[in-house]
């Protein structure tokens, strides 16, 4: 069903019904668009907000990015019709909207491109699409094959949707100079100001052909006529009627009627996308389709553009999806995050934040200009946006308009990772202003204003109040009289203290004395208010009442909580034994684990809009893979790598694919949970692939299962390896070094022992880094004495 090739850097999936979700996506600067293997797409293109150039048929809400969102019959897409027009006989690729039966089918996303090969009838199509690195274009490549000994007549139609652009005006045309075909619509607005804003959208969409059409139609209902469109009128007809759209759904469907002599081949070559007016669509024809040379040098720039994407590490542990996985397609999806900001203008702030803590990794100076951006937003009294603006036209929008307390956390935090990997201290002195005064503080002054700012937010017991949210966005309930407070946030302001605290330590920056005082103030808290004899709470509402605890019915135990307090450092080794032993009871399931349990079936109006999610999906409940992560890390930082990895492992579909509905090419936000209440359905992939889990995944690939943490320009070596891998080969860059490390199990040593270049080394420390050097390094790891069963007497 699927192929993981660690040598191609492609996935195949070769059934169209099997996983009929199973996608892939591509995005530049400007676009973003998400294909299925069947030939369904949802695009998007930024002007500065997310608008679309190929609508829904009927008019459809603006929304934010949406997990397992629901394909339907004349769902948006892009697909080809093949006409054998002796014999009548029809079929579509990829596969919709026919769905007549294939010879072969291999829907193959690359890192750059995504590939179908559908075969039937004795015709071989073969279909690339690509983006533009330069504009929002989709460029799309059509080959087709005439397989028999004889001539054949094959009529070909893209079909390419546009749908309801607008309900003030639209229409579409074919226009015979830029050989396509054009819709033309007016944003919806009533606002007179918005007249003036709105001067310059890309209102236009267009399908624009290399090779003139026999026939064309520009109308959707006409092109289905008396049919639906899993057989339109349209292709049963001698040639495409040539029909406009009057305020009518536009459709781009032309018609390619040819003789393919036995064997030969044609080429075609389209382009679609959104455009200001016909002389902006003048001049992409111009551009792409004047010579051959245009189109490739435009692909090959996207290539080069997703090539920024790689990451410092490579590994070989013989696990193809893993490892194809870790080498390139997580760090695409991390800088995909980082590079894009989710093609959102206003993200998040923790999710910036995060987002860069990945990019320190891949583009370390845009992830340094990232932490500055954001605290150039932090108000003078310490606290953090909602969200970061990162476009002069930008708002706060969404869910950045509910007040969360979280967002100083990620600070101390996120800026470790990027001090490890970078050494950057430099940054900790840039002046920076704020959000209501030019005057400027360091980077150092800021972290501790926030840190100051997380101290103050607390109630009498020292419990950080909650507001309308902290990590989780729903959680909005439970604080808003002003009263309630947040059992996790309180740990992850301990641990971003501590963070603070060992960035100081390690560079020996003096630090108030106070910090130390009040971790442990925050930890005893915590252990005083929040632990349930077995495990942590959640929180206390705004009533007084303790939620995730023994008592509920639902919602009975968090994750977050629990892996936090691990990182804070709040929970004893026996506390620890006995959450994880709950963890492993209550919330472990076979596709990860859960970040609630059991989900919650009806609304807790003192918890909030989380319990009234499905119970399985997103913050209800499911396998939250953000959630999961930040669990998996805890896991390493207490030595426990052989778990933590079992973690990860379940984030990647493996012998389960159609269960996920999902292939390993980028970690979901969520699989859907609530394993005991609803099994049907618990492991279907979200197949949204907006998260803050590959940053973490891809710290937790390099300081955990690799082992090979930055630290003062320094590389500390401390790999925990899973049970089932004896040895690991990785390439790691750093500090402008090359290490090729092995990393072996072996019996003749009781303790990790490091060969540095073939020398014995006697600290797990290598110092004096010369950039452009190629180190060779050896780390032999104790092998676990083999099992020994003492049959009973
Ligand atoms: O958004 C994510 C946020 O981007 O939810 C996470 C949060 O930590 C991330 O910052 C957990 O709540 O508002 C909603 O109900 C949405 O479900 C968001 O919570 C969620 C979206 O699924 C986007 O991924």
């Amino acid at each position: 069903l699927v192929n993981v090739a660690q040598s191609e850097q492609r996935l195949k999936l070769y059934s169209p019904t099997k996983m009929p979700e199973a996608g892939s996506f591509l995005w530049n600067k400007h676009m973003m668009v998400q294909f299925n293997c069947r030939g369904y797409a949802v695009g998007q293109f930024m002007q500065p907000e997310p608008s679309k150039y190929a609508y829904a048929p009927n008019l459809e809400a603006k929304t934010f990015m949406q997990p397992e969102h629901a394909y339907y019959a004349n769902h948006p897409g892009r697909f080809f019709y093949v006409k054998d027009e002796d014999s009548g006989k029809v079929f579509s690729a990829p596969y919709e909207p026919t769905k007549a039966s294939l010879d072969y089918f291999c829907f193959s996303p690359g890192q750059n491109n995504i590939s179908w090969q559908i075969e039937a009838l004795k015709i071989l199509v073969n279909i690339t699409v690509s983006l533009s690195d330069s504009d929002a274009i989709e460029m799309w490549e059509l080959k087709v094959t005439n397989l028999d000994n004889k001539p054949r007549n094959i009529s070909i139609y893209p079909y390419f949707t546009i749908g309801y652009m607008s309900w003030m005006n639209q229409s579409a045309d074919f226009i015979p100079e830029l050989n396509a075909i054009v819709a033309t619509c007016i944003s919806p607005y009533q606002k007179v100001e918005e007249y003036f804003e709105r001067a310059n959208l890309k209102d236009k969409t267009y399908f624009l052909a290399d090779t003139v059409p026999t026939s064309w139609c520009c109308n959707q209902k006409v092109f289905e006529g008396n049919n639906d469109i899993s057989s339109p009128d349209g292709i049963h007809e001698a040639t495409l009627e040539q029909i406009n759209s009057l305020y009518e759904v536009p459709a781009a469907v032309m018609q390619y009627q040819q003789c393919f002599q036995a064997k030969q081949s044609k080429s075609y070559r389209f382009l679609f996308g959104p455009a200001r007016d016909n002389q902006q669509i003048a001049e992409i024809k111009q551009k792409y389709f004047a010579n051959a040379a245009g189109f490739e040098q435009e692909k090959s720039s996207y290539q080069h553009y997703i090539k920024q994407s790689s990451g410092p590490i490579n590994i070989e542990s013989g696990d193809d999806v893993f490892d194809q996985f870790v080498n390139h397609w997580l760090p695409r999806q991390v800088f995909y995050h980082g590079d894009v900001n989710r093609l959102t203008t206003d993200p998040q702030t923790r999710n910036y934040l995060q987002d860069n803590l990945g990019m320190s990794y891949i583009a370390p100076k845009k992830a340094r200009q990232a932490f500055i951006t954001a605290l150039s937003q932090q108000d003078s009294n310490g606290e953090m946006p909602d969200g970061i603006l990162i476009h002069p036209d930008a708002s706060l929008k969404y869910i950045n308009q509910v007040p969360h307390t979280d967002h100083c956390v990620w600070l101390p935090i996120c800026l470790q990772a990027y001090l490890n990997e970078t050494n950057d201290i430099a940054l900790l002195d840039e002046l920076i202003a704020f959000s209501d005064t030019s005057n400027k503080q360091t980077v150092k002054q800021h972290i501790e204003l926030a840190l100051d700012w997380l101290i103050g937010a607390r109630d009498e017991r020292g419990l950080s109040y909650i507001a309308q949210g902290d990590w989780c966005d729903p959680m909005n309930m439970v604080g808003y009289k002003g009263k309630g407070v947040s059992t996790w946030l309180t740990l992850a302001s301990a641990y971003a203290i501590n963070i603070w605290l060992e960035i100081c330590d390690s560079y020996n920056i003096t630090v108030n004395s106070k910090y130390r005082s009040f971790a442990e103030h925050l930890n005893h808290a915590v252990n005083k208010h929040c632990w349930d004899e077995q495990w942590y709470s959640r929180g206390i509402t705004d009533d007084n009442v303790s939620f995730g605890v023994a008592n509920d019915d639902e919602g009975r135990i968090f994750l977050n909580p629990q892996s936090w307090a691990i990182l804070s450092g709040a929970a004893s080794p026996e506390q620890q034994r006995k959450l994880l032993a709950q963890i492993e009871l209550q919330l472990e399931t076979p596709y990860g684990t859960m970040m609630l349990a059991p989900s919650y079936t009806k609304m807790r109006e003192d918890v909030g809009r989380v319990t009234q999610k499905f119970p399985g999906t997103a913050e209800n409940g499911s396998i939250y893979n953000h959630a999961a992560i930040f669990y998996a890390f805890s896991l390493f930082k207490i030595g426990k790598g052989e778990k933590a990895f079992e973690v990860m492992r379940k984030m990647l579909p493996d012998d389960d694919f159609i269960k996920r509905g999902q292939l390993p090419n980028f970690i979901p936000n969520y699989y859907r949970g609530a394993y005991y209440q609803h099994p049907r359905t618990a492991g279907r992939s979200s197949q949204l692939f907006n998260t803050g889990t590959v940053s973490w995944f891809y710290r937790c690939v390099i300081e955990g299962i690799a082992g090979l943490t930055g630290d003062k320009g320094e590389l500390v070596i401390n790999p925990q390896l899973p049970k089932q891998w004896s040895n690991l080969t990785v390439a790691r860059e750093f500090n402008g070094a090359t290490f090729n490390v092995e990393i072996c199990k072996t019996k003749k040593v009781t303790q990790q022992k490091i060969l540095l270049d073939g020398n014995e080394e006697d600290s797990d420390r290598i110092t004096n880094i010369i950039a452009g050097k190629h180190y060779q390094v050896e780390v032999l790891l104790p092998a676990l004495p083999e099992l020994i069963i003492i049959m009973g007497v």
